[in-house]
């Protein structure tokens, strides 16, 4: 038996977050991790940092590498009907976001956790938190078939959608809130150039494309596709066509191809838990809500999670007031909900539903022209894509 101040469950971005906001306060956690250290860093997810997030790894410790090697974009590209509007982030709002990859980020936090002496259990299985509505709560788990018992302060769930900590729950005490949207992201990483400097959401009968990259050498894209879809269906040469035919005619032209060096499916939810809270058991990023990628949002709200539960475990660990704890929930929320709404908004007006219609697509158009139109339409899209303030 061990003891630890708080067991972190999952060691993605939430967990490895958390887990650095306590050890430069002082106190101890243990990460219990499912996966093993090569699966966790080599999975490709996020592209996108709002600015929130890049000040908060700056002041973390983990932003050099972020700031030597990301790549600061002040707006993003917008194309429909043919053609391509840019949203002048940092003339709207005077801020920017940061291209840096969750994988990076990822790295980031492992290397400044080990160097700290942080315990991190790579590949624990049975993970099961225990007692949660009582004072003296604990996690079990089973390593190399050995079963292990961490008495703790507090447990934060950090494993993901997937994960358990959430189903700990009662369900006489969690709602949930869901859409599950009729379609996938079809996504691939290439070593080319990336086709324009910035990103580039296209809206197109076909379906929804966005151009992303990670560097100079390695793009990201995606086209909407459909749920029964296999990765087999789409050999490399069927997803550049896709793309092409989604893409304004100059970005078509300029298009660099090559062969994918990933490739994989992603289905879209919107879901929301509620309360992020039970005893003294957390819940934060991914294992509490999800949004559609459309707006990048779901790796940073992870973050601001961890911001507001950082602040309230360190504030009750240090003996002080357990206010932050008892507002933790409803304070993240707040901002969970934002997400949700600009993500579900950009969703909604950029991709192609069943129901869509001829109709529905000339309504997609109007908007998107009110946007190309409108400077205070411009602006409340810039305010969120660079993250409201936590
Ligand atoms: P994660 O990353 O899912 O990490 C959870 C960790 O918990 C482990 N785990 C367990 N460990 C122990 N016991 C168990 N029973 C466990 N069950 C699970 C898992 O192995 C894992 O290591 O959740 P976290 O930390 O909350 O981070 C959330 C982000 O990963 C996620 O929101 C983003 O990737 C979403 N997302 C994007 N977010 C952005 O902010 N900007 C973007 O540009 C962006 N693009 C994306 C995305 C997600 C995508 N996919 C694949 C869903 C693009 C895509 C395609
Ligand atoms: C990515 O680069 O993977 C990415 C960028 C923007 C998004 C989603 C994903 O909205």
């Amino acid at each position: 038996m061990t003891r630890t101040r708080v067991v972190i469950i999952g060691g993605g971005p939430a967990g490895l977050l958390l887990a650095r906001q306590l050890q430069l306060a002082g106190h101890e956690s243990v990460i219990l991790e499912r996966q093993t250290r090569d699966y966790v860093m080599a999975r490709i997810r996020a592209g996108v940092l709002e600015w929130g997030t890049v000040e908060l790894l700056r002041s973390l410790g983990v932003g050099e590498r972020m700031d030597r090697e990301g790549f600061v974009h002040d707006g993003v590209g917008m194309s429909f009907s043919g053609r391509q509007i840019r949203i002048d982030f940092k003339a709207l709002v005077g801020r920017s976001v940061m291209v840096y990859g969750q994988t990076e980020v990822t790295k980031d936090l492992y290397a400044a956790l080990d160097d700290a002496g942080v315990t991190i259990v790579d590949e624990a299985s049975d993970v099961t938190p225990h007692d949660i509505t009582a004072d003296a709560p604990f996690v079990t788990y089973s390593k190399d078939g050995v079963s292990h018992r961490i008495d703790c302060d507090y447990i934060a769930g950090c494993d993901g959608y997937h994960g358990v900590s959430r189903t700990a729950i009662p369900s006489s005490v969690l709602r949930e809130y869901e859409r599950v949207y009729p379609f996938g992201w079809l996504g691939i990483l290439s070593e080319t150039p990336p086709v324009d400097h910035e990103l580039i959401y296209a809206h197109h009968e076909r379906g929804f494309a966005l151009c992303s990259m990670r560097h100079s050498m390695l793009s990201r894209y995606y086209v909407q596709c459909s749920l029964d879809d296999d990765i087999g269906d789409w050999p490399d040469d069927r997803f550049w066509d896709e793309l092409r035919r989604r893409l304004p005619e100059d970005a078509a032209t300029r298009l660099v191809t090559g062969p994918s060096i990933e490739k994989s499916i992603a289905p879209l939810r919107s879901f929301v838990a509620e309360p992020l809270r039970h005893g003294r058991l957390f819940l934060a990023g991914d294992a509490g809500h999800i949004v559609p990628p459309t707006g990048a949002k779901g790796l940073n709200l992870a973050f601001s999670d961890c911001h507001y539960l950082s602040r309230g475990l360190i504030d009750a660990l240090d003996g002080g007031s357990t206010t932050g704890l008892d507002e933790y929930s409803s304070v993240a929320l707040k901002r969970v909900w934002q997400a949700v709404r600009f993500s579900w908004w950009m969703t909604t007006l950029m991709h192609r539903f069943p129901d869509t219609g001829d109709f529905g697509v000339r309504l997609q158009e109007a908007e998107l022209d009110h946007l190309a139109r409108s400077e205070s339409a411009q602006r409340s899209m810039a305010e969120n894509y660079v993250g409201l303030p936590f």
